[in-house]
This record gives C-alpha cells, structure tokens and sequence, in this order.
C-alpha cells in the first residue's frame, strides 16, 4: 500500500464539482448487508459499475436499482486523479471502471473486510479521503492479524495493490468535528476496476 499525502488537495474543487452532479443522479442510500444490518457509511456509485449489498448479498451491476438507470458516469476529472495517483504508486496500466463514494457521518464506521468482489484481483484499489479524519484500520491476509492503524485526512491516497489487495481494512467510527468543506461528514471514493 502506497500512501500519497495531500494528493488529491489540488483536485479540491473538482471533486467537489463532479460529486455533486454524481450525487445529484444517484442519491446517497443506506444498503443493507445480507446479514440484515444497515451499513451506517451512506453509499452511491459511478461509472460503468455500481457496488450494492442487498439480502441476497454483494455485488456490482451496471444500474442503480434505485433509479432503474445506468449509474452517472465517471467524472473525467476524476477518472484522470484516479489514473494519476495509481502511476505515482507504480500502476501505469490502471484505469478504473468504477467509483465507489462512501459518506461517513459522525459515528459512521465500516467493520473489517475484504474488496474481494472485483474479478480482477491485480488491478489496484485507489482511495481518497475527503473532510473529516478517518482512523483507518489496515490488518493482513486473516481477520485475526492484529491491524496496523493509519490515520487519513482531507486530501489522503493510497493505492492499494499486489498482496495488499486482499488484507483485511476498516474504519472506527467517526468523531465528531465540522470540515469546512464537507461539515460533519467524512467522504471517500475509491476507484476499482471491475469488468475482468
Ligand atoms: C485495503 N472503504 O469501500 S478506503 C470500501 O474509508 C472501503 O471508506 C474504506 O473499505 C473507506 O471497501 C476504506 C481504503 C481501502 C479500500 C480498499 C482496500 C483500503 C483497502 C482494498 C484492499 C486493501
Ligand atoms: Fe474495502
């Protein structure tokens, strides 16, 4: 995992500008997980693929059933920060088919897991922090190996490729704190690429 401080601070306003026409399209929703619990992290997508968790279980589809159209597609300026990133991280050839956006209140967390439902599992994961500071939780390859903690704030990338594709990761929950950009909320995309 390589970690780019402050990447994506020029990119500010952009984001900014691309997220509220995505979102303006596809609303921020809580999904449930199969399990039957509400995620407390609010989700939407965009590009060709959109992630969702139902009680049937996890997967991407190409619409948002919510809408019953095609997720908005992926903002240019935000394909290029993705493209950027990944080839500061060593990853010339990544060109992500999707954008997953989590928004995080006060609180809001996201248990440990693992991004294993990308076919191509040598492609890279790409993430940017937005607004409040996220403790984020980086484990290894077992639930069980005792995560390293990480801080990371407004403007953090990290690219997460090779072995580390698959380790185990999470968010604690949230504190309280206003951003002047995003208020009380913590926002991250990350870029996948999900056709094979
Ligand atoms: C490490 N999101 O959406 S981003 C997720 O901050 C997710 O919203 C968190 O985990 C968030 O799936 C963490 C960092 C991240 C994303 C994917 C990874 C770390 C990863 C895939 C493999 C290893
Ligand atoms: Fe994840």
């Amino acid at each position: 995992a390589v970690v780019l401080r402050h990447f994506a601070l020029t990119y500010e306003t952009v984001i900014f500008a691309a997220l509220t026409d995505v979102v303006g399209q596809a609303p921020f929703r809580h999904m449930v997980t199969p399990g039957g619990f509400q995620m407390s992290a609010a989700m939407t997508s965009c590009g060709g693929f959109g992630w969702l968790a139902d009680r049937t279980g996890y997967r991407y589809n190409t619409t948002d059933p919510q809408t019953g159209l095609p997720w908005p597609p992926l903002p240019d300026a935000l394909l290029r920060l993705g493209i950027e990133a990944a080839t500061a991280a060593g990853y010339p050839s990544f060109v992500p088919d999707a954008c997953l956006i989590n928004r995080y209140a006060v609180g809001a967390k996201m248990s440990l897991h693992q991004d294993k439902d990308e076919p191509d599992l040598g492609a890279p994961i790409v993430s940017v922090s937005l607004g409040l500071p996220a403790n984020f939780q980086f484990g290894g390859l077992r639930r069980e190996d005792k995560p390293l903690r990480v801080q990371l704030t407004h403007g953090d990338v990290v690219v997460w490729g090779g072995p580390a594709r698959l380790y185990f990761h999470g968010v604690l929950p949230i504190k309280d704190g206003v951003h002047p950009l995003t208020g009380a909320f913590r926002i991250n995309l990350t870029f996948r690429k999900v056709s094979k």
